[in-house]
């Protein structure tokens, strides 16, 4: 499955219908009074924030939006009618911004969060508006505004627990694919992987949780270096990354703790938050190390590399040690939603706490009624 993650669209918002200029004739008024009505506004289109939804991948077939224009003014006092609003449902997590310029028009973070994208024009006004006393038959009238128009970039923030970090060819693929149901292409060449790729992990029938396989990192990436830094954002919202270390490098003049150093290097670089999220790091490729090497080999990387948090030895080709690993991050993010969970009913607690303690002669007390 190929995580759809970004899409452009165009989105057009319905024209303002016209005034008119006519004037009323009756057969006992021959001569009445202008009665040409307003243009009826153009149809908005707007974006909504939907929680059920889990990929732009509809936006990928459906590029051009439009809202319908506004109905013309007519005679007899007869205003335009108004065109329909248009509303685009999105995942919550999608972020919308102007392709070219790259400003950003909104973040959509919460289910129901309503955004403006295109603004319907206005109806024109229909000549009723213009008589004066100096003018009882003004032929004047505007005609509708023009509704907007513009180009969108659609990008969802992959909604991930657990995020995969390293150099290209450390094996991140391999491993999501050893452990997750997620079939991205893996090759020995760098920069296989260009999209992220989300992957279910199931520990049992009901505890799971998700992984997200982001394309390679290299020095230099906060410049643009392989394909740029810009993939991190996706693991902005995850709980734990794994920083995937190859320890059997195909070429002997690569150091895997220069190339692990550096991409820490990176991630701060990026961004000091994502840096100080808990991080796991996860040696790789062990099958390639001979048997009685392999302990000096990971307690050298892990003297060298300074690191002082988790290490867990595995080969995502053989899967040998990968089901240790799966079970230790499952009991940190289970861990992780128990807190939230008991922080979250603390919050509730406490407010409940302070709505009981006001006493009914406290002016706030009428509000709580
Ligand atoms: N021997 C061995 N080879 C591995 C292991 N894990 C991955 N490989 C090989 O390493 C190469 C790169 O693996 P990928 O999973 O594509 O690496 P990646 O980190 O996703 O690379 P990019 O997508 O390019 O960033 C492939 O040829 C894999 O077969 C492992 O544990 N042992
Ligand atoms: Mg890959």
């Amino acid at each position: 499955m190929k995580f759809i993650d970004e899409a452009k669209i165009e989105v057009i918002a319905g024209d303002g219908g016209n005034g008119v200029a006519s004037f009323c004739r009756e057969k006992f008024r021959p001569f009445g009074g202008p009665d040409g009505g307003d243009g009826g506004k153009g149809g908005s289109i707007f974006a909504v924030a939907d929680r059920n939804i889990n990929t732009l991948v509809d936006y990928r077939y459906a590029k051009l939006h439009r809202a319908k224009d506004g109905e013309n003014g007519r005679g007899s006092d007869c205003y335009g009618k108004g065109a329909e609003d248009v509303f685009l449902r999105m995942p919550v997590g999608t972020l919308i911004s102007d392709p070219n310029s790259g400003e950003i028009i909104a973040d959509l973070t919460e289910h129901e969060q309503v955004v403006l994208l295109a603004k319907g024009g206005e109806g024109g006004w229909g000549n009723i508006h213009f008589k004066s006393s100096t003018n009882r038959a003004p032929r004047q009238k505007t005609d509708g505004k023009p509704g907007e128009q513009r180009e969108l970039k659609l990008e969802l923030k992959v909604l991930a627990d657990v995020g995969l970090l390293g150099m290209p060819n450390a094996g991140k693929s391999t491993f999501i694919t050893a452990v997750s149901n997620a079939r991205p292409k893996i090759a020995d060449y760098p920069f296989t992987t260009l999209h992220p790729n989300l992957g279910v992990v199931r520990v049992s029938h009901e505890r799971s949780f998700v992984i997200a396989d982001i394309p390679g990192l290299i020095e230099g990436a906060a410049e643009g270096a392989g394909l740029g830094h810009q993939f991190l954002r996706h693991l902005q919202r995850t709980t734990l990354l794994l920083h995937i270390v190859d320890l059997a490098p195909f070429d002997d003049a690569v150091d895997p703790v220069k190339e692990a150093k550096a991409i820490v290097k990176e991630l701060k670089k990026y961004d000091e938050e994502l840096h100080a999220k808990p991080r796991w790091l996860v040696l790789n490729k062990l099958d390639m190390v001979p048997g009685d090497e392999r302990a000096k080999r990971v307690k050298d990387f892990v003297k060298r590399f300074a690191w002082k948090g988790p290490v867990f030895e595995i080969s995502a080709l053989t899967r040998d040690g990968c089901e240790d690993l799966i079970n230790a991050i499952y009991e940190f993010i289970a861990e992780q939603r128990q807190k939230e969970h008991r922080a979250a009913e603390t919050r509730v607690v406490e407010e409940a706490r302070s709505i009981a303690s006001i006493e009914p002669d406290d002016p706030r007390f009428k509000s709580i009624e």
